[in-house]
C-alpha cells in the first residue's frame, strides 16, 4: 500500500542495493554504475569543501546571470552527462559483443540502457552543448552586454539541470523506462509499464523542454533586439544566423514534445486514453506529435554545429567566408523545411503510399541546402592560409564522414528502401553518423577554438590532436560496420541474436567503442594538462587565432561587461576588416558606469523546486509535488516585488582595465600564423596583411 509520506517509494526501490539482493554480472554493472554516481557526487562535495570554494561557487557561478558563465555551466552539464552516456554506449556494445544467444546483461537492463543513453545524449548532452555555445557566443558576437532576459536565462539553465538530475537519480532510485528515447506509448503506457520508468522520462522531458523553449525565445529576442549599432542582419556572423534559426526551431518545436509528454502523463496518471489502443485512443497521435518535435530537433542540434564549422573554416584558413549569403539562405531553408518531413520517422506505420512519397521527397530536398554548405566550406578553404590545428582536424573528419551520413539519410528517405532497413542497425549507423561527426565534432572543435576566450589560456595541442584522431577512428570502427549489420537484418534495440554471422561485426564495433572511450578520456585529460601549463599557454590579449568576429576584439577571459563601450559595426566580419585597415582596438574617448544584473538565487531555487516536483510526481508523493509546484510561482512573485537589483561597474574601473589591456597590446609583438601554436602566442595575432607588408 502506498504511504502518504513516501507515496509508492519503498526501501526496495533503492536500486544500488540490488547487488546485495541478487549477486550477478547484470546487477554488478547496474548497481556498480549507481555506486560510481554516488561516489562522484560525494567526491565533488568533498572537493568543494576541501578547497573551501562553496562561497565562490554559489555567488560567482550558481547565482551568476552572466551569459558567459551560464554558457560554461551548460557545457559542464553536457560533459558530465556525456561521461555517463559514453560509458553506457561502451557497456551496451560489450553486451552485444557477447549477445550471441545471451549476453552479460539482462534484456530489461539492456533496454533501460539504450533508453537512458538515447535520452541523455540527445536532451542532456547535445542540447546543453548547443545551448552553451549559443549563450556564450551570441551576445559577444552581436556586440551586446548580455542576453535579453538574463534571469530567464538562469531559470532555463536550472530547468535543464533539474531534468538531467532526474536521469541521474533514476540510476540510484527506481528504474528507467525501456521504450527508447522517444518513449512510444502504448509500450510506455500504464498497462505495459506500470513502474516509475516512463514517469522519470516524462518529467525530465517536460521540465527541461520547458527550459529549452524559454531559451529559444531568449536567444531569438536577443538577436532581434540587442545587436550593436550598425550590425544589420546581413552583417551578423554566420554562427548568429544559425543560432537565430535554431532559436526559432526551439520556440516552435519544443511545445509539441512537452504537450505529448504531458498527454502521456494524463494517460498514465489519470487514465486518459490519448495514446492507448482502446476507448478511442490512438498511438499515432503520439508519433505525430513526437516527431513534429523530433525532426526539427536534429536541426536544432546541427544548425549551430554548421555555424561553428563556418566560423572555424574562415578563421583557420584566414579567409573571408565564401558565399555568406548562400549560407544564410541555406540555413533558413533548412530551418523551414525541417518542419515538413517528420513522417519519414514512421513510413512503415501504415500511411498511404502518396503520403509516404510526399514526405520522402520533402526529406530528400533538404540535401540541397546542406550540399550548398559543403561547397561553401570547401570554397572557403580553397587557397586559404590553412593550418592543421585541432579544430581543422575535426573539420576534416566531419566533411568526409558527415557526407556519408547524409547519403545514408537519402537512402532512408526513400520509402521503399526504408521498409527494408527500418528499425535495423542501419538506422543506428545513420543517426550516429550524423550526430557524432556533425554535432559532437563541432562541439569539440568549438571548445578548442573558444576555450581561450572563456578562460584566458589555450588548450594543449598535442593531446587534443590525439583525441581528435581517436574520435574519428573510433567513430568509424564503431559505427560504419553497423550499416552492414543492418543490411544483414539485425534489428536495433535487440538484446540478443541467434545468427553467428553478426558476431564478428559486434566484436569489431565493441572494440571501436573502446577507442571512443579513449578519445573521451584523452579529451578530458586535455583540460588537466592545459590547466597545469596555463601560465605558458595564456593569451590575455584575446585574439590568439587571428579571429574575424567581434568576440575576438575583447581580452581573454572576457570582462564581465564584455565591451567597455558598445562597439559600432560597419561591416561583416567586423574585427577582421578593422585589422586589415590597421585600426582595431581603438580606446573609447569616454567611459560610463556599466549596469549589470546582480547575482540571483532564483534560478537555483527554481531548479530545486522543479527537481523536487519531478521526483515527487514520479513517486506519487502528492503533498510534496503540490508544495514544489506552488513554490515556483511563489518564488517568481516574491522576486517580482524585490527592487530591481543591479551591480554597477564604475567607469573608472572600466577605464583602468581597458587602458591596461591597450598598453599590453601596444607592447606586444604580434605573432604570425606559423607561431600561433607556440608559447609566443599571447593572444595578439598579426594578420596576413601585416605579414605581407
Ligand atoms: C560515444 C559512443 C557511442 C556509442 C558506443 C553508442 C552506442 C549506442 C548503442 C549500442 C545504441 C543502441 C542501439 C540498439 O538499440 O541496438 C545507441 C543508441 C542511441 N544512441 Fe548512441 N552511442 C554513442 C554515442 C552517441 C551520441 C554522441 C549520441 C547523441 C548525441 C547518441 C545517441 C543515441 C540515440 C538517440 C540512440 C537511440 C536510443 C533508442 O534506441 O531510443 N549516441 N547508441
Ligand atoms: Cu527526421
Amino acid at each position: 500500500m502506498d504511504s502518504f509520506l513516501f507515496g509508492r517509494l519503498t526501501f526496495d526501490d533503492i536500486a544500488i542495493f540490488n547487488v546485495f539482493r541478487d549477486f550477478s554480472m547484470n546487477e554488478l554493472v547496474a548497481s556498480g554504475a549507481g555506486w560510481l554516481e554516488v561516489l562522484a557526487a560525494v567526491g565533488v562535495v568533498g572537493l568543494l569543501t576541501y578547497y573551501r570554494v562553496w562561497g565562490v561557487f554559489w555567488r560567482e557561478w550558481l547565482c551568476s546571470q552572466d551569459h558567459k558563465k551560464i554558457g560554461i555551466m551548460y557545457m559542464v552539464i553536457g560533459f558530465v552527462m556525456m561521461a555517463r552516456g559514453v560509458a553506457e554506449g561502451v557497456v551496451m556494445r560489450a553486451h552485444l559483443a557477447t549477445a550471441l544467444d545471451g549476453g552479460i546483461l539482462a534484456p530489461q537492463h539492456f533496454a533501460e540502457l539504450f533508453s537512458t543513453h538515447g535520452t541523455i545524449m540527445i536532451f542532456f548532452v547535445a542540447m546543453p552543448f548547443i545551448a552553451g555555445f549559443m549563450n556564450f557566443l551570441i551576445p559577444l558576437q552581436i556586440g551586446a552586454r548580455d542576453m535579453a532576459f538574463p534571469l530567464m536565462n538562469l531559470i532555463s539553465l536550472g530547468l535543464t539541470a533539474a531534468g538531467a538530475m532526474m536521469l541521474l537519480v533514476s540510476l540510484v532510485v527506481g528504474q528507467f523506462e525501456t521504450g527508447g528515447w522517444a518513449a512510444y506509448p502504448p509500450f510506455t503506457g500504464k498497462a505495459f509499464q506500470p513502474g516509475v520508468g516512463p514517469d522519470y522520462w516524462i518529467w525530465a522531458i517536460v521540465v527541461s523542454g520547458f527550459g529549452s523553449m524559454l531559451s529559444g525565445i531568449n536567444f531569438a529576442v536577443t538577436i532581434y533586439k540587442m545587436r550593436a549599432p550598425g550590425m544589420t542582419y546581413m552583417r551578423m556572423p554566420v554562427f548568429c544566423w544559425t543560432a537565430l534559426c535554431t532559436a526559432i526551431l526551439l520556440t516552435f518545436a519544443m511545445p509539441p514534445l512537452t504537450v505529448a509528454a504531458l498527454m502521456q502523463a494524463l494517460d498514465r496518471y489519470l487514465d486518459f486514453h490519448f495514446f492507448t489502443n482502446d476507448r478511442g485512443g490512438n498511438m499515432m497521435n503520439y508519433a505525430n506529435l513526437f516527431w513534429m518535435f523530433g525532426h526539427p530537433e536534429v536541426y536544432i542540434l546541427i544548425l549551430p554545429a554548421y555555424g561553428i564549422f563556418s566560423e572555424l573554416t574562415a578563421t583557420y584558413s584566414a579567409k573571408t567566408l565564401y558565399g555568406y549569403a548562400s549560407l544564410v539562405l541555406a540555413t533558413m531553408c533548412i530551418a523551414v523545411m525541417s518542419f515538413t518531413v517528420w513522417v519519414h520517422h514512421f513510413f512503415t506505420m501504415g500511411n498511404s503510399a502518396t503520403v509516404n512519397v510526399a514526405f520522402g521527397i520533402a526529406t530528400m530536398l533538404i540535401a540541397i541546402p546542406t550540399g550548398v554548405k559543403m561547397y561553401v566550406w570547401l570554397a572557403t578553404l580553397w587557397r586559404g592560409r590553412v593550418r592543421l590545428t585541432v579544430p581543422m582536424i575535426y573539420l576534416g573528419g566531419f566533411m568526409v564522414l558527415f557526407v556519408l551520413g547524409g547519403l545514408s539519410g537519402i537512402i532512408l528517405a526513400n520509402p521503399t528502401i526504408n521498409y527494408q532497413v527500418h528499425n535495423s542497425q542501419f538506422i543506428v549507423a545513420h543517426f550516429h553518423n550524423v550526430i557524432l561527426p556533425g554535432v559532437v565534432f563541432a562541439v569539440l572543435a568549438g571548445v578548442h577554438m573558444w576555450f581561450p576566450k572563456a578562460f584566458g589560456f589555450r588548450l594543449e595541442e598535442r593531446p587534443a590532436k590525439i583525441s581528435a584522431v581517436l574520435w574519428i577512428v573510433g567513430f568509424s570502427v564503431t559505427f560504419l560496420p553497423l550499416y552492414f549489420v543492418g543490411l544483414l537484418g539485425y534489428p536495433r534495440r535487440s538484446a540478443s541474436y541467434s545468427d553467428a554471422t553478426f558476431e564478428p561485426y559486434m566484436i569489431v564495433t565493441a572494440l571501436g567503442s573502446l577507442i571512443i572511450l579513449a578519445a573521451f578520456v584523452t579529451f578530458a585529460s586535455v583540460f588537466w594538462f592545459s590547466w597545469r601549463n596555463r601560465a605558458a599557454l595564456a593569451v590575455p590579449l584575446g585574439d590568439p587565432w587571428d579571429g574575424r568576429t567581434l568576440e575576438w576584439a575583447t581580452p581573454a577571459p572576457v570582462p564581465e561587461y564584455n565591451f567597455p563601450v558598445i562597439p559600432e559595426v560597419a561591416s561583416r566580419e567586423a574585427f577582421a576588416v578593422e585589422k586589415a585597415a590597421g585600426r582595431p582596438y581603438v580606446a573609447p574617448d569616454e567611459y560610463e558606469d556599466i549596469h549589470l544584473p546582480a547575482p540571483s538565487a532564483v534560478g537555483f531555487m527554481i531548479c530545486v523546486a522543479a527537481g523536487v516536483f519531478s521526483f515527487a510526481m514520479v513517486w506519487w508523493m502528492w503533498w510534496l509535488a503540490a508544495l514544489a509546484l506552488l513554490a515556483i510561482p511563489t518564488i517568481l512573485v516574491v522576486r517580482s516585488f524585490s527592487p530591481d537589483r543591479h551591480i554597477i561597474i564604475p567607469a573608472a574601473q572600466v577605464k583602468a582595465e581597458t587602458q591596461a589591456w591597450m598598453r599590453a597590446i601596444d607592447e606586444a609583438r604580434g605573432v604570425t600564423r606559423d607561431e600561433e601554436l607556440t608559447n609566443a602566442n599571447r593572444g595578439y595575432a598579426r594578420t596576413d596583411l601585416q605579414e605581407a607588408a
